[in-house]
């Protein structure tokens, strides 16, 4: 099944929250953020911004009307400064002018005075002074302790992966009426309308029932906007309670990268131990987050590196230690694996290391330590494992072998130009980590005509889980999915919902239309038996006809439908679905966290210009683990997407604070992002077909956020490329892998001077003979 959202995205049609038609009235809010990261308000004047045209009030912390505080799990984050500014773009004042562009302009009119106080940019320097947003988390398995003696081989190194702007397309952005008594109508651009709902309850001073949020689509999120919309909806919502006026504001493109957090920059401490045979025995691990200024999610963040800290290998011995780091950068947030990438690139980064320094290659060590069934993870679940079924296939299907030697062949044959090739194996756990929110509620109402409108929790932001949940209420019901609507996300019509995030929004919505809609069939069949004067048992429908037996009768799923309106029937329910099975205990570090897990398998290819060091992903060859995938087409586009993504954060994207804890990348112009020129040129991506049970919908596994660690791969298939130019480069594990970072490493001279295939006289013969 397509896209339900295809043609309307084709056309320019589909809703976001800046094509809602403008109510007359409207005000336009434009947030005035710190200019420096870190110091003590003094002063603010607004005399001259209130002055500008159609400036119609400015808004600080004293115009709060309930709590200014947004922070969700730690009450950490003002929504408007008060006396004391944490990091560059902080909301200090809140301006509200009839056109977006008097908002705009007033704000360069408002002149604040800080005492500017030290900023710490660096987590390592932000831990050493105990700036500690919570205390230090450890996950621990056996005893890494003792374990260092039975290694033959240990090797230790540091590893760094930078932040990622989430650049979803659609910026933040929130658009609030006011409606009487009180109430509050907010469109929002989030991942988790309740988290704005719950935030704007709580700055405003109104109960929960007030706020009415409603969410059509997003033009991406990738996490982005699973905790940081609700400040942009908290300003809008309480502009318009105070001002009694339509208020809306949605950022532009500067403001989004300049106010709000991205992926959490690591820097990381590693230490692997090997036995003779290459059974790696130990692994422990320090990871410094760089939270920013904020808790904000931060925290989950940090317990999900710990979760994925070992990747898809099973490591007997383990310590992995995590720092949740209070920098003065704007607060990170979640994006696309919520923590887990950064945990999986130090200990592939250990991988390469130790493969290096024993002069073999990465995957002797990755294949020969992949977990299997049974093997207990850090947090104590037993994996239910397809790493070795991916690994294997992909290495069949995708003749690595044969592949490698090409590459050995082109590399001999080339000194402009060299190849690497590096696999990336993943494993990732499915369900938030924080048992509570793994549940979903769903409201199905079938009306007379035969048509059936779906409220569920779940934010469609591109991922296409609209379209599984037609998919799912059209195979319960067996009638076309031209019958079915999937309505907006509401606050009022579903209560209570988890952000769309972890994977999981299909998993546990989608699980949650199939109550909903079985019990409605189950009522139907009631029905129908009456009707036809038989055995409930005996009745099915299908393909919009109602059956006795495999006898199809003169009732279709329409005049069913009219005959339970008739008997008075309910032709409603609202379900809920909590997943079973999960438990997790964060004070002893152990459970069943996880649903199930999704693993895959990449091969990365890469080519490298030795003379410029640009360079081009030749191929992403994957073998995923999709369960049984409901809709293929959807699926291959999440790990399209997620694999490009990946790619980008490892190798092209890069944040960049100055000193001052300014963004310096703030624009396309600066910040680099995958086009099509970057994408790999080719993609394939072979299905695993998995026999055993699990709790996806319809055995659908999550899709959403494992392919984004398939990326990794490139990073090593760099690092190898380099190697076959410059065998004794010394190349930091320093993510992402410019263009910049390959050439410095290509011409890294310290550790073996004058051993550069490269001079100038060949250049010019290999030239010759190249073109
Ligand atoms: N959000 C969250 C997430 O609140 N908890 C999680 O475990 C999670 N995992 C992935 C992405 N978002
Ligand atoms: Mo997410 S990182 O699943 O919002």
């Amino acid at each position: 099944m397509k896209n339900i959202d295809s043609s309307t995205h084709v056309r320019g049609e589909s809703v976001y929250l800046d094509d809602i038609p403008v109510i007359r009235g409207t005000l336009f809010g434009a947030a005035f953020g710190s200019p420096i990261a870190h110091g003590i308000l003094k002063s603010l004047d607004l005399t001259a911004a209130e002055a500008m045209p159609g400036v119609v009030r400015i808004l600080t912390y004293k115009d709060v009307t309930g709590e200014n505080q947004i922070g969700g799990i730690v009450p950490d984050e003002p929504l408007l400064a008060e006396h004391h500014v944490h990091y560059c773009g902080m909301p200090i004042a809140f301006i509200l002018a009839e056109t977006d562009e008097e908002a705009h302009a007033a704000i360069k009119k408002i002149t604040v005075d800080i005492d500017p106080l030290p900023v710490i940019t660096d987590p390592r320097e932000a831990q050493a002074r105990g700036d500690l947003i919570v205390g230090a988390r450890t996950f621990r398995l056996g005893d890494v302790a003792t374990a260092w003696e039975q290694c033959a081989h240990v090797f230790e190194g540091t590893a760094d992966t930078n932040g990622q702007e989430h650049l979803y397309i659609e910026t933040q952005g929130a658009y609030a009426v006011p409606q009487e008594n009180n109430g509050i109508k907010l469109y929002s651009s989030t991942q988790g309308p309740t988290a704005v709902q719950r935030a704007v309850s709580r700055s405003l001073g109104l109960p929960m029932h007030q706020i009415d949020v409603d969410v059509t689509r997003l033009g991406g999120g990738f996490g982005g906007k699973e905790d940081q919309a609700n400040m942009w909806a908290a300003l809008c919502a309480l502009a318009a309670h105070v001002l009694k006026r339509p208020v809306k504001y949605a950022l532009n493109r500067i403001e989004d990268m300049a106010m709000t957090g991205k992926r959490h920059p690591y820097s990381s401490d590693f230490k692997i131990g090997l036995d003779a045979d290459l059974t790696i025995i130990a692994y422990e691990a320090t990871f410094y987050q760089n939270a920013g200024a904020a808790a904000d999610l931060s925290p989950a963040v940090l317990e999900r590196t710990l979760f994925h800290c070992t990747n898809s290998y099973f490591i007997p011995n383990v310590t992995a230690i995590a720092y949740c780091c209070r920098t003065n950068l704007p607060p990170n947030t979640a994006f696309r694996g919520f923590g887990g990438p950064q945990g999986m690139f130090v200990i592939e980064a250990a991988i390469a290391k130790a493969a290096y320094s024993l002069g073999i290659d990465a995957a002797v060590i990755q294949a020969k330590n992949l977990n299997q069934t049974g093997d207990e993870f850090p947090y104590g679940q037993k994996a239910e494992s397809e790493a070795r079924a991916c690994w294997d296939k992909a290495v069949t299907t995708y003749k690595v072998d044969m592949r490698r030697s090409q590459i050995a062949d082109f590399n001999a044959a080339n000194i402009l130009y060299k190849k690497g090739v590096a696999l990336m194996p993943v494993c990732f756990g499915i369900s938030f980590t924080n048992t509570r929110m793994n549940q979903a509620r769903a409201l199905v109402h079938v009306y007379t005509d035969g048509s059936v409108g779906v409220s569920t929790g779940a934010v469609e932001m591109g991922q296409g889980v609209n379209t599984k949940m037609v998919q799912v209420a059209a195979q319960v019901f067996s009638i076309l999915p031209e019958r079915i609507k999937i309505q907006s996300t509401s606050t009022y019509r579903i209560a209570n919902t988890s952000p769309s995030a972890a994977s999981a929004t299909a998993d546990l919505n989608g699980r949650a239309v199939q109550i909903a809609c079985t019990d409605i069939l189950n009522r139907l069949k009631a029905v129908a038996a009456q009707e036809l004067h038989t055995d409930e048992a005996a009745i099915t429908l299908k393909d919009e006809w109602v059956y006795v037996g495999d006898q199809c009768t003169d009732y279709t799923w329409q005049r069913l439908v009219l005959a339970a309106y008739g008997r008075r029937i309910s032709l409603s329910e609202h379900a809920h679905y909590a997943t079973p099975v999960i438990h997790f205990d964060p004070v002893t570090g152990k459970g069943h966290p996880f649903a199930y897990h999704v693993y895959g398998t990449a091969v990365v290819e890469v080519t490298i210009d030795c003379v410029r060091g640009t360079y081009e992903t030749d191929a992403v060859n994957v073998v995923h683990d999709f369960g049984a995938s409901m809709n293929p087409l959807i699926d291959r586009g999440q790990i399209e997407g997620g694999i490009v993504q990946g790619i980008g954060w490892m190798t092209l994207e890069e944040v960049i604070y100055d000193k001052a804890g300014r963004l310096r990348s703030n624009a396309l112009s600066t910040y680099k992002v995958p086009d099509i020129y970057s994408v790999p040129k080719e993609i394939t991506i072979e299905f695993l077909q998995t026999q055993t049970d699990n709790l996806a919908i319809f055995r659908s596994k999550a899709v959403g956020e494992p392919p984004l660690m398939y990326g990794i791969g490139a990073y090593f298939a760099l690092r190898n490329a380099i190697r076959a130019f410059n065998p004794s480069a010394t190349i930091p594990f320093d993510a992402p892998m410019t263009p910049e970072k390959v050439l410095l490493a290509l011409y890294d001279t310290i550790s073996a001077p004058a051993a550069l295939p490269l001079t100038n006289d060949k250049i010019a013969t290999d030239l010759a003979v190249n073109s």
